[in-house]
């Protein structure tokens, strides 16, 4: 994908350039079950092995079986610590290695609570606050679950002024991160609760709140955040896709901006108005016709790893989906008597994986017009699977 940046002189006249100052905003950690009505720390699985960890030194007779996991609390080397699970049913021990030494002995005993779960307090690893973990063993002793009990709570700028917030670490990690599946809930409109679908959002880099949207940075555990409001200004994208020869019919290119909405671009070769951000292509749906006037269709889809960056003011050209790329994939099973199959996969330049391409109503395993679709190097490229007996 190449991408060019043009400034429009005239665009940037009219755009505000001073951007909203950002607000430090503390989050207190609050140890409790429940925060502000909404219930914290949901149960995470652990898988259980019955494998044990190659260091690791045990210093307890077991009663049952030994089944051994990883809870994974903060960040860094020292994040992974081990539990083990002495499983008889109903009269399980668990024994957690929170000081991370690889060495359990009794000292590392949960001690067991109500209702077979046990609970004990731990220090995530780059963490200062010690958080309540409580465990429980899944119904035949195959997981082990957890939850880290509390969330932070705060308050969150708005027009209207500050209005109560909490962070939820969704994961179990006892971090606060944007790529994962934590929250955050601000009561914007501060009637004491939180709206699942306005005022509860999944925590990004930037994220909208009632009708405003915000740049957010968050610390990784929590304890404070800047916060700038924010309203995305628009710039123009240029998009094209190139064809070395045939027609694009009518095409779309899905784009997710970094808010996670979804985005469809239609229009191909002249410039369109897109807010700004960054944009990430998610899929592609193109409609070819080729010299010999027969129509074809190329899906794409799966996770993009380049983004298109839509700035104030500024027109980029990006020329999307091309060139197409083969990588081997081998599929299926290599059985005794069968055939291993080896499959050229498709890829675009952007890591969009190319699906079954189409003619007319006919579902085709070789494409010849795909080599019309790159027209780069100008090979042939088809698609198909080869067996070897
Ligand atoms: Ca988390
Ligand atoms: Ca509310």
């Amino acid at each position: 994908m190449q991408v060019r940046a043009v400034l429009i002189g005239a665009m940037m006249a009219v755009l505000p350039l001073c951007p909203a100052p950002a607000e430090t905003v503390t989050f207190d950690l609050v140890d409790g079950q429940q925060a502000m009505g909404v219930r914290t720390g949901r149960w995470q699985p652990i898988k259980l092995s019955t494998d044990a960890p190659e260091r690791m030194v045990l210093k307890v007779r077991p009663r049952g079986e030994l089944r051994y996991g990883t809870l994974s609390l903060g960040q860094g080397a020292r994040a992974q610590r081990m539990v083990v699970v002495d499983y008889r049913a109903g009269a399980s021990a668990l024994y957690v290695d929170a000081d991370n030494n690889g060495l359990i002995s009794r000292r590392n005993v949960a001690p067991t609570g109500e209702k077979g779960i046990w609970q004990m307090a731990m220090r995530p690893s780059g963490g200062t606050d010690r958080r309540t973990v409580r465990f429980r063993v899944g119904v035949g002793g195959r997981i082990l679950l957890y939850n880290v009990r509390g969330c932070h709570q705060g308050t969150f700028p708005t027009k209207e002024g500050p209005r109560p917030a909490l962070l939820l670490d969704m994961d179990g990690d006892c971090l606060y991160t944007t790529t994962g599946r934590d929250q955050l809930c601000v009561d914007a409109n501060g009637d004491g609760k939180f709206s699942p679908i306005s005022e509860r959002v999944a925590l990004r880099p930037s994220v909208r709140i009632g009708r405003q949207e915000y740049k957010l940075s968050v610390t990784p555990f929590g304890g404070s955040a800047q916060v700038t409001m924010w309203d995305r200004a628009p710039g123009t994208l240029l998009a094209t896709i190139p064809l070395k020869s045939g027609a694009l019919g009518p095409s779309i290119v899905t784009l997710i901006r970094d808010d996670g909405k979804a985005v469809a671009l239609r229009t191909f070769g002249e410039p369109i108005e897109l807010l700004e951000g960054e944009y990430r292509l998610a899929g592609a749906d193109l409609q070819v016709t080729d010299k010999q006037g027969a129509g074809w269709r190329f899906p794409f889809d799966g996770n993009g790893t380049t983004t298109l960056k839509v700035e104030p003011g500024k027109q980029i050209e990006a020329q999307l989906i091309a060139p197409v790329e083969c990588r081997l994939a081998v599929t299926g099973e290599l059985q005794p008597e069968g055939e291993l199959c080896v499959t050229p996969d498709c890829y675009s330049a952007e890591g969009l994986k190319l699906g079954d391409a189409t003619t007319g109503k006919e579902r085709r395993n070789s494409m010849p017009a795909i080599a019309e679709l790159i027209g780069q190097d100008g090979s042939a490229i088809t698609k198909g699977t080869s067996g070897y007996g």
